[in-house]
């Protein structure tokens, strides 16, 4: 069959990449979209179990940072568009283990712009590179209020937003150097179906489930700001579609919370499906060393997106986590194969140091 489009999108069995792979290939039938993975502890295929034998979708199973590999792949599928979601995600692990973080985030995006400029070869009509990044790379709002703008400068301060900088910069750079056609977009915390249980809402989930204790770090103040996944693939989508080249966009849910509140609804609300005595679980709450270097707060103003291209929220967070948890608590068979083997391992090793 011949395509009108043959999309690369990096990073596809991870958790966000996941929503936007199953949402390219069942909206565009006649767009190719070409998986490209390594299957890190992160990665994982059942997460497109559904989607995984349509005539629209090839997974092939390599590194980013294999530029060789990289290029023949452009060449082998005649890549027009690039989506760029893998990386190396988990703050903690990158307070670790820095190195697998620069050479993924920094020298795996590095690899891919190469091989793009290459095969592209100055043709870059109708072509488009587009990198997904984060808010941590502007740093820590310490005023209420105050929100991240696509103007704020870049302040990370941990090794995983200094990576997620670097490798913004350098997808700038090669737009400004070789007018290579780039987007960058900034996006806050995002929630949803399967996220790998070492982030907040589904480790806590899970753990309220076996009634293990609730490790909160610091005092629970720190802030961030959450949107679900549905809706940060709908705007992937909106964005590679209908975006400037050269532009920056910041995406965001104007949905603040502070760590603390939103475990207690996080209790609440499985507490509620469980059928345990309402709030019961609060007593797993345990306030443990705070992880280092740790940003008190994060707020996107995604304004820019919402006046340009229309682009807003679509599900209230009341929803959004109500629909999140039951999905956690109806995929448990999902939860125990990715929380066995190396991740226990690592989660046992975590802890041990506290
Ligand atoms: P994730 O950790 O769930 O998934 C990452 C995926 O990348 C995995 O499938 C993994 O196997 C793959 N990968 C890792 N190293 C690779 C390599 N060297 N070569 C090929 N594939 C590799 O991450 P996520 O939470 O889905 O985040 C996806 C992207 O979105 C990342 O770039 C992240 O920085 C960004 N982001 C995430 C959030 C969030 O809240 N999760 C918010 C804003 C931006
Ligand atoms: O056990 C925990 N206890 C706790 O208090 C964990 C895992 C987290 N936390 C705190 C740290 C943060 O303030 O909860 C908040 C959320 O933590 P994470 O889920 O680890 O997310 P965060 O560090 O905010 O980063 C996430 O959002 C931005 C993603 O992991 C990044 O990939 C993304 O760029």
């Amino acid at each position: 069959m011949k395509f009108v489009r043959n999309i690369l999108i990096t990073g596809g069995a991870g958790f966000i990449g996941s929503h936007v792979v199953r949402l390219f290939v069942n909206k565009y039938p006649d767009y190719h979209i070409i998986n490209l993975d390594k299957l890190t502890y992160a990665g994982n295929l059942a997460n497109l179990e559904d989607i995984e034998d349509s005539p629209n979708y090839t997974f092939v199973k390599a590194d980013i940072c294999d530029f060789d590999t990289v290029l023949n792949l452009f060449k082998e599928y005649a890549i027009d568009g690039v989506i760029h979601l893998a990386a190396e995600s988990h703050v903690d692990r990158s307070i670790k283990d820095p190195f697998t973080f620069a050479q993924t985030n920094v020298m795996g995006t590095l690899s891919l712009l190469q091989a793009a400029k290459v095969c592209w070869d100055d043709h870059f009509e109708d072509k488009r590179f587009y990198h997904i990044s984060t808010d941590e790379v502007y740093g820590s709002l310490n005023q209420e209020g105050t929100f991240f703008t696509e103007k704020t400068s870049y302040d990370p301060h941990s090794p995983y937003s200094a990576s997620k900088a670097s490798s913004d910069h350098f997808v700038r750079a090669f737009h400004d150097t070789y007018g290579l056609p780039t987007i960058v977009t900034n996006c806050s915390n995002n929630y949803g179906p399967y996220q790998f249980p070492e982030k907040l809402i589904p480790l806590f989930i899970n753990n309220i489930r076996h009634q293990k204790p609730l490790p909160v770090y610091g005092k629970g103040l720190n802030v961030r700001d959450w949107l679900y996944v549905v809706d940060h693939a709908r705007a992937i989508d909106l964005i590679f579609h209908k975006g400037k080249i050269a532009e920056t966009y910041n995406i965001g849910g104007f949905n603040e919370w502070k760590n603390i509140d939103l475990i207690k609804i996080i209790v609440k609300t499985v507490d509620r499906l469980l059928g345990f005595a309402p709030g019961s679980s609060e007593r797993l709450i345990t306030y443990v060393t705070d992880r280092a270097g740790h940003d008190l707060r994060y707020a996107i103003d995604s304004n820019k997106l919402k006046n340009e291209l229309g682009w807003e929220p679509s599900l209230q967070f009341e929803e959004g986590i109500e629909e999140t948890v039951r999905w956690y608590l109806e995929h448990q068979e999902w939860m125990d194969r990715i929380t066995s083997g190396e991740y226990e391992n690592y989660y046992k090793g975590m802890y041990s140091n506290r």
